[in-house]
């Protein structure tokens, strides 16, 4: 008799507080899309009003990183929280190779399953899968499953490689016995059309490389014989994995759950669905952008009519920086006009200057993460440690730092340092500061025109007064070009040896 209504209430508001349970996490990653792609960012040519939702009713990131420039790389860091430069396998796969995260390593859905999590990965893969010389009529693996996830529906590499099917649990799915699968990144099959012999079956004209089987109308990377029943639909892509990746959280919705949903978009070949062609005035790059941005609307929608945004923790970036003419000609580069999708760094993706992998970086999470923004520097590497530490497990890596308390939009200090990646050139980021040291490499990467950051001699800029790293500091700033120097070779390690050949050339 003795509860008054106010403990009752309180009890009542605790038990609610318990019955949530974990949050779910969802991880969405765009492919390829760059800092100025995002409304908030700066977009005008492109609207992105569910991104923009995201940002701006979650935290918005101004200094948010991939750890690399390309995608493998980056998408190895981010599930594993290791540094990419640590792996040497962690570099742009083909459709063949085999899988690169151990299936003995940590990864973010291994550590949420010892929290009783349902995790999934719906979309792009590009880590690798098998042990080398796949068999893809059998089971293939290991891959997704093998590496934490209890779901898997994926395409094995890129929308631009071989083999162009969709893949759930490790079956390639409408697969038809009678027509196996092979692939050969090496050489045709025989009678098998290809982009250099058999252009008059081309729908979009390759630029550079994208001339191996034709799929679809449009030239791939690698070759590949059989499947017909299989393959995908390149229109209908986005679509699909948004389907798969409503259906999963309608059924795991009772459990907490991870879902990493890693689109395809705005990654060559850009195939937007006829009823986003012209949804922008950039061509096919701008128009699977706004087709990427209603996914995910949709998604959201999904999330809301199931109850479950209050109780899902959102995380929004891509895997690299943005490139316009990535291989095949698509008016991505002639349509541009004003939209800067890098924007205000230099570079793109391949490159160690900032664009490639300086990147949107939001955090939504309806009730918990009030709006806000932050120049905290944080990284993709840490997601590892800081989801850990939301959901209670002490799981860490040495490279992934638990900046919970950040990315949940509390005080708290961001990362002092880190190296940046970029097909196999590292740099160093620190406070303002980045220093990128000599590369005896090309300055420009001509096929898809963007500068790589290499440059014969030292590079330092502050990034605070100069984002567009136009004026090298290295010869008026030598203390601050030496401890960074020396710090970048501390956490480099035996690695930086590397570093000092070429700079001995
Ligand atoms: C490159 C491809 C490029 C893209 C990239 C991977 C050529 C000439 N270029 O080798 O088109 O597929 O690999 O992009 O083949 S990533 O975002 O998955 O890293
Ligand atoms: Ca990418």
């Amino acid at each position: 008799m003795g509860l008054s209504v106010a403990a009752i209430l309180f009890v009542a508001c605790e038990q609610n507080a318990v019955d949530q349970g974990p949050p779910n996490i969802v991880v969405i990653y765009m492919d390829d899309l760059g800092y100025g792609d995002v409304g908030v960012n700066g977009s005008t040519a492109i609207q992105t009003p569910h991104m923009d939702r995201l940002a701006n009713e979650g935290m918005r990131f101004t200094n948010g990183y991939a750890t690399s420039a390309t995608c493998t790389p980056s998408r190895y860091a981010l599930l594993t929280g290791v540094y990419p430069w640590r792996e040497k396998q962690a570099r742009i796969l083909p459709g063949t190779a085999p899988l690169i995260i151990g299936t003995e390593q940590m990864t973010i859905p291994k550590m949420l399953k010892t929290k009783g999590y349902h995790t999934g990965i719906v979309g792009k893969w590009h880590l690798g899968l098998g042990t080398g010389n796949v068999n893809w009529n059998e089971r293939v693996t290991p891959g997704p499953n093998e590496v934490g996830f209890d779901y898997a529906y994926i395409m094995a590499a890129t929308q631009d490689r071989v083999p162009t099917v969709y893949i759930e649990d490790g079956h390639v799915v409408n697969l038809d016995p009678n027509d196996p699968i092979e692939i050969n990144y090496q050489q045709n099959f025989e009678g098998e059309p290809t982009g250099v012999d058999n252009q008059e079956l081309l729908t979009m004209k390759w630029h550079h490389g994208h001339n191996n089987s034709i799929v679809n109308g449009i030239g791939r990377i690698g070759y590949m014989k059989g499947g017909a029943s299989a393959k995908w639909s390149d229109v209908d892509m986005a679509d699909h994995f948004l389907e798969r990746a409503q259906a999963y959280v309608k059924t795991h919705k009772d459990t907490p759950f991870f879902l990493y949903y890693p689109l395809q978009q705005p990654h060559v070949p850009r195939t937007p669905h006829p009823r986003f062609v012209g949804a922008t005035d950039l061509g096919p790059r701008g128009d699977v952008i706004a087709e990427a941005d209603w996914c995910i609307g949709e998604f959201l929608k999904t999330l809301e009519d199931e109850g479950l945004l209050e109780n899902t923790l959102i995380v929004f970036t891509s895997d690299n920086g943005p490139v316009l003419n990535d291989g095949y000609y698509d008016d991505s580069d002639t349509k541009n006009g004003d939209h800067t999708p890098w924007g205000p760094f230099r570079g793109g993706k391949y490159s160690l200057f900032e664009a490639g992998t300086h990147v949107p970086f939001f955090t939504f999470w309806k009730g918990k993460i009030s709006p806000g923004v932050s120049d905290e520097i944080v990284s993709q590497l840490d997601l590892l440690s800081s989801i850990a530490s939301i959901v209670g497990n002490d799981v860490r890596t040495s490279d992934s730092q638990d900046l919970a308390a950040v990315l949940m939009g509390q005080d708290g200090k961001g990362r002092e340092n880190l190296v940046i990646e970029a097909t196999t050139r590292t740099a160093y980021r620190k406070g303002d500061w980045v220093m990128i040291p000599p590369y005896d490499k090309p300055a420009v990467l001509t096929n898809v025109n963007i500068e790589l950051g290499n440059a014969p001699e030292y590079q330092l800029y502050n990034l605070k007064t100069d984002i567009g790293e136009q004026n090298n500091l290295a010869l008026s700033n030598p203390e601050m070009l030496e401890t960074m120097k020396l710090e970048f070779a501390t956490i480099k390690g035996d690695v930086v040896t590397k570093i000092e050949s070429i700079e001995l050339k």
